[in-house]
């Protein structure tokens, strides 16, 4: 209490101090003001530019134009610097980058317009982004700093991009081809092939919560020898997204063997391509009893890390026994090869030629070894479910599994 009453007066003569200085700093910055033009009631115009969503175009540039708008026109000329940076698109193969491009809109104006050059090319490409960062703002203040282009695609043919890694023989000593689909032919061949349409349900029996319906072949494509299934963000039975499963059941089933098959696999979260097998008793035993044979799995957020695994035993949960190779690249870069060695008791399981799996009667303790009976195989894309998870904003759409062949070789 004392030291309140004490400390007034020193108080009362800082007050009178902090007036006079701060009249001084208001008088200073309304000096400036006017300096600049700003002042007379004109305030600072704020600048914001809209995004772009265009077609890549064919052959040559397309101009993507930008347009910068200011909320209010100003007595001075307005400038900003642009600059691009890469988003999914990548400078030089889809755009043409600028660095600190200066662009004015003229005093008295209140808007303005700037191209970026985008590459065409007749590739069906999935949508791909670039950013526009504006900086050094004059006369004008920014509403935003980074806003984006949008390339939309426009072709319909694919990149197959097969630069022939992890090709395979055409003989083994010993085996001959029994069957094969090289996917040379125009459309899908239905004899061999059934398509399976829709999501598993009403019986749900795919039970993995996924969220993609099976069309009936318009997510497929054949284009160079390649059967190419499509996954996009398109809504179709109830769901958000769309894809193609293909089965031989009840057309090729084997037991034993080698089989390879030949495929680049699609990347990104929530995307799971899987090539594989069913025993062909499936409907009489059910899963897991029938036994099953992964080929091929791949988790699209772990485009580095292939997976090949057996499920088997008497159910209802399956017993499992699984490997993974991780590659310093992804999968999805060039087309690799996936194969099994199946014999009487015995399958290996391999990856570019490298053994990772093996699974024998004995694994299975015996009594649950389904390996000895007829399979067929299952090609699909699936998109989501309880193992990848869900996509998100970093997924591409559309994405494809691109698949050379399939061959059967037997003894
Ligand atoms: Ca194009
Ligand atoms: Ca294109
Ligand atoms: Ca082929």
């Amino acid at each position: 209490m004392s030291h309140m009453t004490s400390s007034f007066v020193v108080k009362s003569v800082q007050f009178r101090l902090l007036f006079l200085l701060s009249s001084a700093l208001i008088l200073t910055l309304t000096r400036c003001s006017k300096d600049s033009g700003k002042g007379n009631g004109e305030t600072t115009p704020l600048l914001s530019l809209n995004s772009v969503s265009q077609t890549e175009g064919t052959g040559g540039n397309t101009k993507f134009g930008f347009e910068l708008i200011l909320n209010a026109a100003s007595s001075k000329v307005v400038s900003v610097e642009i600059t691009t940076a890469d988003g999914t698109a990548l400078t030089t193969e889809d755009f043409i980058g600028v660095n600190k491009q200066v662009v004015t809109i003229p005093a008295g104006q209140t808007k303005t317009t700037f191209n970026i050059d985008v590459v065409g090319d007749d590739w069906k490409e999935t949508t791909e982004d670039f950013l526009i960062q504006i900086s050094n703002p004059v006369n004008c203040q920014l509403a935003g700093t980074t806003y984006k282009g949008f390339i939309l695609n426009d072709d319909t043919k694919f990149r197959i991009n097969d630069d022939g890694s992890n090709t395979s023989p055409l003989t083994y000593p010993g085996y001959s081809l029994v069957w094969s689909d090289e996917f040379s032919g125009s459309a899908l061949d239905q004899t061999s092939w059934n398509f399976e349409t829709g999501d598993g349900c009403p019986n749900c029996g795919w039970g993995n919560n996924e969220l993609q319906f099976y069309t009936p072949g318009n997510n497929l494509y054949m284009q160079d020898g390649k059967m190419i299934i499509e996954a996009r963000f398109e809504s179709a039975g109830g769901k958000n997204y769309t894809s193609t499963r293909i089965t031989t059941q009840n057309k090729k089933t084997f037991t034993f063997g080698r089989i390879d098959i030949r495929a680049k696999v699609p990347k990104g979260k929530g995307i799971w391509p899987a090539l594989w097998m069913l025993g062909s008793n499936i409907s009489t035993v059910s899963w897991p009893k029938c036994g099953e044979m992964d080929i091929m799995e791949l988790l699209g957020q772990e485009p580095n890390k292939v997976y090949q695994t057996v499920h088997f035993g008497p159910g209802p949960a399956s017993t499992q026994k699984s490997r993974n190779k991780i590659s310093t690249t992804a999968y999805s870069e060039v087309y690799h090869l996936f194969s099994v060695n199946w014999e009487m008791d015995k399958v290996q399981f391999f990856v570019d030629n490298e053994l990772l799996l093996e699974m024998t009667k004995a694994d299975a303790g015996g009594a649950d070894y389904p390996f000895n009976n007829p399979f067929f195989f299952i090609i699909n894309v699936a998109v989501g479910g309880n193992w990848p998870g869900s996509p998100d904003g970093t997924t591409p759409f559309p994405s494809w599994m691109m698949v050379d062949y399939v061959r059967v070789f037997q003894k």
